[in-house]
């Protein structure tokens, strides 16, 4: 039995995501998760709330609400969604947990101990009236480029110029207003990821089988211009890790916290920390330290493309720069984007579905579904409704739903609910073992191998199979000649159904429980031999009806859905 460690990339605490989110990396997370329990393998998958940095503040502020009480109740609600989409996660943590604290500390510590954190002294503008350094989202003042008025210290959202807080004309503090800003020397940690850049290039080109996306984006920021740069790792904020702590070898830091894109990839392992603490694991060294057993863990990350360069580069950077034995990650599959309806999703202009959304208006494996199958891997890809409403109605409801159905109705009306006996398998059933056989060997292997698209097709193609046979071997037809070769086919249907619910639960667990509950089948084991698999209902089995398990998308729906979801969210 192989051991398996997943992480999701975490979602930032700041309002609900949407679907262009979830499937750059929760939702294929989860996939693959469910795949290798399904195998039979020992799975621990971890996400978390990312709930540092200025955008949690100015979230919190702007929902009128201390940033602790904000992150809690965030925290809530997006595990709450995440629930609702079935995500499997062993444990959703917070990066705001005491344990990323102490864990945060102590890697700063081995760092610096190692000679890879260096104190480095700028200036910076300071507030008098707010009592503090501002970092540079929280400075606004006229852009010296095109004289708009409202121009954040990093960038002017009017002409787009990438700006520094001195450029701006009339800076203002956006805590409070005040104009009597001033430039003061101040201290900051550096990271010196340049001196790992030999070790870190070396670490990337030993990995075996990454995708190019992954590696590409890695070595460019490895080699491009000066090469890797060193990075800041401290920001003037109240809510975060504070860098000043009991036997920190660094002094004057107070009111500072690290950075978010330090302490978040941390979280990783501080979630298997809060995992034991919670009473739902045992051991959480076992799968993060190589000398207590890490070592034979194979290790899966997921992520959009963004994220890359903090997870082939900082993150790695942080752990082999401990000198600690941490378990590194083995394969990192990362996403392109999804768009939304001829252009991008957009969270502050509220376009496109979020996940709340999404979920009040259809159940989980409707959009799990689409997602999955439309999964923008090799290029960015689009929702549309059009396409949505189709994949729908047509994979879900016409080709497994109908399957479903069928089968289950005709038996009940001619044999009642239970499987029934017959004769034997013959021909027809032979070539469909066959066909089933060579079609879930390569659905294994595009799952093992992460490839999403190709898994979901493959896994249609499958259902198409047994439509296929219904459709020409037709029982209801059978009967009337020979009822005893009718109940062979359909004792062979109804097998089929829990073979279904075993090999799609990875996909659409909401639907696949719902069938296996209906089979009344104790045994939902991936299956060896298909032949064998086929048998597992038994003559005389009982089973009951489904309710129907998918519905169509109407054009009525789709064409209000479209509308309802163009913009502005309120
Ligand atoms: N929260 C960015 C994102 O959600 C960031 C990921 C952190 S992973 C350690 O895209
Ligand atoms: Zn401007």
């Amino acid at each position: 039995m192989a051991r398996i460690l997943i992480t999701s990339a975490i979602p930032y605490i700041n309002g609900i995501k949407h679907l262009g989110n979830l499937v750059g990396s929760q939702l294929p997370a989860d996939l693959y998760a469910r795949y290798q329990r399904g195998r039979g393998n020992e799975v621990l998958f971890l996400c978390a709330t990312d709930e540092h940095g200025t955008p949690a503040e100015l979230a919190a502020a702007k929902a009128g609400k201390p940033v602790a009480d904000y992150c809690a109740e965030m925290h809530e609600v997006q595990a709450g969604i995440a629930k609702g989409f079935h995500l499997s996660f062993d444990h959703f943590g917070r990066s705001s947990s005491p344990q990323n604290h102490v864990l945060t500390q102590h890697l700063a510590v081995k760092l610096y101990e190692n000679g890879l954190i260096e104190e480095r002294s700028e200036t910076q503008m300071y507030s008098p009236t707010d009592g503090r350094f501002l970092p540079d989202r929280y400075i606004e003042g006229t852009c010296p480029n095109c004289g708009f008025e409202n121009a954040r210290g990093d960038q002017c959202d009017n002409c787009t110029k990438q700006l520094d807080p001195v450029d701006l004309i009339n800076p203002r503090s956006t805590v409070s207003g005040a104009t009597d800003l001033e430039m003061r020397e101040t201290k900051h940690l550096y990271l010196l990821q340049s001196k790992m850049k030999d070790q870190l290039e070396e670490w990337i080109d030993t990995r075996e089988g990454w995708p190019l996306l992954t590696t590409s984006i890695a070595k460019k920021w490895l080699t491009d211009g000066d090469g890797l740069q060193d990075r800041g790792i401290t920001r003037d904020l109240n809510w975060g890790i504070p860098v000043q702590f009991d036997g920190a070898p660094w002094s004057g830091m107070d009111g500072k916290v690290f950075y978010v894109w330090f302490d978040a990839p941390i979280e990783y392992i501080a979630c298997g920390k809060e995992w034991v603490e919670a009473g739902k694991g045992a051991d959480w060294e076992r799968w993060w330290r190589t000398d207590k057993g890490a070592d034979d863990v194979s290790y899966v990350q997921f992520m959009g493309k963004d994220n890359v360069p903090f997870h082939t580069l900082s993150f790695p950077c942080t752990m082999l720069g401990s000198g600690e034995p941490w378990k590194l990650v083995d394969f990192i599959k990362s996403f392109n984007y999804l768009n939304y309806d001829g252009g991008q999703f957009s969270t502050s202009r509220g376009r496109g579905v979020f996940m709340d959304q999404a979920l009040e208006i259809l159940p989980a494996d409707y959009w799990r579904w689409w997602l999955l199958s439309h999964a923008p891997e090799s290029s960015d890809a689009e929702f549309t409704w059009e396409n949505f409403q189709t994949s729908v109605n047509k994979d879900l409801a016409d080709v497994l739903g109908n399957f479903v159905s069928r089968i289950t109705k005709f038996c009940r009306s001619k044999f009642g609910e239970a499987v029934p006996e017959g004769g034997e398998y013959g021909d027809r059933e032979q070539t469909l073992i066959e066909e089933l056989s060579t079609r879930i060997r390569a659905y294994e292997g595009h799952m093992e191998a992460m490839e999403v698209r190709k898994s979901a097709q493959e896994l249609r193609a499958i259902w198409v199979a047994g439509n296929e046979y219904l459709q020409s071997a037709a029982p209801w037809a059978t009967f009337k000649e020979d009822p005893e070769q009718a109940a062979a086919q359909v004792r062979l249907g109804l097998n089929l159904i829990r073979l279904y619910a075993v090999l799609s639960m990875p996909f659409i667990p909401g639907a696949a429980t719902q069938m296996l509950e209906a089979m009344g089948a104790q045994d939902a084991a991936w299956p060896g031999d298909v032949a064998e698999a086929l048998s597992a209902l038994p003559a005389g089995h009982v089973f009951t009806v489904p309710d129907n398990l998918f519905r169509k998308i109407t054009d009525d729906e789709r064409e209000d859905w479209q509308t309802r979801f163009a913009g502005v969210r309120d």
